[in-house]
């Protein structure tokens, strides 16, 4: 071999043993980086964006899991809540939503009443016996039952049993007396609510009885189980009927009111019935404007008044005007209590509406008309009453 041919090989053989170091591992990625053509920085950059994108979707992936783990934890606790007598099948995968929807229908338990009334004391004997399967309300898988028994006639005398803690099959075994005369018995509801028992928080309702006491063969002393049900929402109670006429003359802007009589009130007096007498109130914009009263009628539930009250109200304001009528039971010893009212005017709805409007279109006029009395707050919630503030009288 001649120089020029050793020298043609050694080059040869270092330029082979260059393209082996450089075709070694690591440098496949410069090659390659070599023709993406952004700077190396760039690169880098991008590297680390995606690094940290791909760390937040594990993140999130991790969360999701985890939150379908409580989900079913939760699905678990409805389950566990819902009583052993249901049947298997609909307890079959229920979708979360499902057990919402449904939970009025859930069963909530039993209840064992016994009743016996007497017809000379006019006394009704309601027995609390015992609950069983009731609704699971504590976290710790019980509940702690006790009882409210009321009638719908007079809700503000309510009995309470003991409290049974840690239990779904309490056993009350206590007995409350009511006093009914026989002709009320048949429109009279007998309503037993139990109740859990919270020593920190609001007491739940886990189910009511209501029991119509026209129903019921009260000759014999009757005892039997009855299926709780979820309480219904607004307790509807009868107060009382009301008739007044209404006349509105608008040359003298005169508005004449006559309370005529009411019926049917409700009972306020322990002793007695009740003592009723009927405020007249006008309300303008919402504030307080001029009041008037009738006569007490004592020991009476449905009074025969006749009294008219005569209000100045301008023609341009009767539009603004609240007519506020409000039936009360006068009290020797205590504060008078409101049985009920309602309001009439342009804001009024229903039966109310329609003697306001009857008596707009019939000037000089008096249009009377039977209301039945709705509950004070309800009422009072409406009208949304601003202050106690009088109004001077408007110069008309
Ligand atoms: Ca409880
Ligand atoms: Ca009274």
């Amino acid at each position: 071999m001649d120089n020029t041919t050793t020298s043609a090989i050694t080059a040869a053989l270092s330029s082979l043993s260059n393209t082996t170091t450089t075709t070694a591992e690591p440098d496949i990625f410069d090659s390659i980086l070599n023709k993406i053509p952004l700077p190396r920085w760039a690169l880098i950059a991008i590297a680390v964006a995606a690094g940290l994108l791909l760390l937040l979707f594990l993140i999130c992936i991790i969360k999701c899991c985890c939150c379908r783990k409580k989900h079913k934890k939760k699905e678990k606790l409805n389950l566990a809540s819902i009583n052993g007598s249901t049947t298997t099948a609909s307890l079959v995968q229920p979708d979360l939503e499902d057990l919402e929807s449904g939970l009025e229908d859930e069963k909530r338990g039993q209840l064992q009443y016994s009743l016996e009334y007497d017809f000379r004391s006019h006394e009704l004997k309601v027995g609390v016996k015992q609950a069983s399967d009731l609704k699971v309300m504590d976290s710790g898988g019980t509940s702690d039952p006790y009882v409210i028994v009321f009638l719908n006639s007079d809700m503000r005398k309510k009995y309470e049993t003991k409290v049974y803690r840690k239990t779904l099959n309490p056993v009350f075994n206590e007995s409350f007396i009511f006093q009914i005369p026989q002709a009320e018995v048949a429109e009279t509801t007998l309503v037993m609510q139990v109740y859990d028992f919270n020593r920190f928080s609001k007491h739940d309702i886990i189910g009511e009885m209501r029991l119509p006491l026209g129903d019921v063969d009260l000759q014999h002393v009757t005892e039997q189980w009855h299926e709780l049900t979820a309480a219904s929402k607004v307790e509807q109670e009868h107060l009382g009927e009301i008739c007044f006429s209404l006349r509105y003359v608008p040359s003298t802007s005169k508005l004449t009111v006559v309370i005529l009589e009411a019926k049917k009130l409700k009972r306020m007096d322990a002793h007695g019935l009740s003592d009723p007498y009927v405020k007249v109130q006008l309300i303008l914009n919402k504030k307080k404007w001029k009041k008037k009263k009738t006569s007490i009628k004592r020991n009476t539930l449905s009074p025969y008044f006749n009294e008219a009250f005569v209000f100045e109200v301008p023609f341009n304001l009767i539009q603004n005007v609240d007519l506020v009528i409000s039936v009360w039971d006068h009290d020797k010893m205590t504060k008078d209590e409101q049985i009920g009212k309602l309001f009439l005017g342009c804001r009024a709805t229903s039966n109310q509406l329609r003697h306001w409007s009857d008596m707009l279109a019939n000037p000089r006029r008096p249009v009377a008309q039977w209301h039945s009395l709705q509950p004070v707050e309800d009422v009072d919630k409406t009208l949304g009453l601003k202050t106690r503030f009088k109004l001077p009288l408007p110069n008309s």
